[in-house]
């Protein structure tokens, strides 16, 4: 039946990510050594796709977690634009996030970043024995987390919890126990609002599709954006939440779904965003912490405060992935394999 890899993918994982939770436990006091063993000036994240916009998260989550420089860049920038991505005398780590391991422009980024700095790659991924994971300095791979699907799930949330397992960690914030609850709180909200995701997913009186994020939170909210894109051929976009004012809102009618990732630290502001557009005639989802009530105009999810807020953003993840698998079913769409999509995209020109 069409879809059964990603539900089943999307179900899973509470598994997966108990399993990515090991792994780390397993390389924790390895990877600290790695990091100490020279001082480094910043980090560049990588990836494509799905993996830059996890990029996204990584990078700010470590800048606020490890106080250091770091900055998420495409894949594709690095090896087109070499001289304006990467600054001389400057010791950079680059972190390259990617399910197979094998996309040629991040492989050739990793290339292209020891060429000219000399300075160490470390690999997080699916695939331990891939290109990229083998050739890295340090790699991290969660190889439970592969997918029969093309649209990543439990391959982008295992490898996100062991990006903020990187981040909380290095900056001395925590460790693997103290986000021993994510898979049970993943279970559950897969539980409790699957009928949610499921009502929104197959409203065929929504067709505009609006993520909002800040912070952390952005790059999630680009993820998502791009599930719904991928697996139902929806048209979707994402912003920082409070751009959204800045030109996007006149795109608000009576079929938008505003889809809102709510920080605990911007709340009121963003909430307000939120609320705006419902008054402009969208329906609104919401997810995050509330200390309110909205049955009357906004649909919720609650993210809750049982992990530290560090290994929050993938809490957001699970109950978006559900929302995308039923519009893709209700759209007549097959999610395992999405419409032009391939599970990599290898290029033969790209050196
Ligand atoms: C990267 C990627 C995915 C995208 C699609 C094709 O793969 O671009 O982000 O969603 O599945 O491949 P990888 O480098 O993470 O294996």
């Amino acid at each position: 039946m069409a879809g059964t890899h990603t539900y089943n993918e999307i179900k899973s994982q509470p598994a997966v990510w108990g399993d990515a939770l090991d792994v780390f436990r397993e390389n924790a006091v390895s990877l600290k050594s790695f990091w100490q063993r020279e001082p480094f000036d910043e980090v560049i994240f990588t990836g494509c796709g799905s993996t830059y916009y996890l990029s996204l998260v990584g990078a700010r989550l470590f800048q606020s977690l490890v106080r250091i420089p770091a900055r998420a860049l495409p894949a594709s920038e690095i090896v087109l634009y070499p001289d304006s991505v990467l600054l001389p005398h400057r010791k950079t780590l680059l972190v390259t996030i990617s399910r197979s391991g094998t996309t040629t422009e991040t492989v050739v980024a990793a290339r292209i970043f020891r060429e000219r700095t000399g300075s160490p790659v470390l690999s997080v991924g699916c695939y331990s024995e891939s290109e990229l994971m083998q050739a890295a300095d340090f790699g991290l791979a969660i190889d439970s987390a592969r997918e029969q699907s093309v649209a990543q799930t439990r391959s982008f949330s295992s490898m996100l919890v062991m990006v903020q397992l990187i981040a909380g960690y290095l900056g001395g914030h925590g460790d693997a126990d103290s986000l021993a609850y994510l898979p049970e709180k993943c279970d559950l909200l897969l539980k409790q609002y699957g009928d949610a995701a499921r009502q929104l997913g197959e409203n065929d009186a929504l067709q505009r599709f609006f993520f909002l994020g800040s912070d952390t939170l952005y790059g999630v909210a680009c993820e998502a954006m791009l599930k719904l894109k991928e697996m139902s051929l929806s048209y979707s976009e994402a912003f920082h939440t409070l751009e959204f004012r800045h030109g996007p809102m006149s795109m608000v009618n009576q079929q938008t779904l505003m889809i809102g990732l709510i920080s605990d630290a911007a709340y009121d502001h963003e909430r307000t965003v939120i609320k705006q557009m419902q008054d402009r005639g969208a329906r609104v989802l919401m997810l995050g912490n509330f200390p309110e009530r909205f049955n009357d105009w906004a649909t919720t999810v609650d993210v809750g405060i049982d992990v530290p807020v560090w290994g929050r953003p993938v809490l957001y993840l699970p109950v978006l992935q559900l929302m995308a698998y039923y519009r893709a079913i209700a759209n007549g769409q097959d999610p395992d394999n999405p419409t032009h999509l391939d599970a990599v995209v290898s290029l033969d020109d790209l050196d």
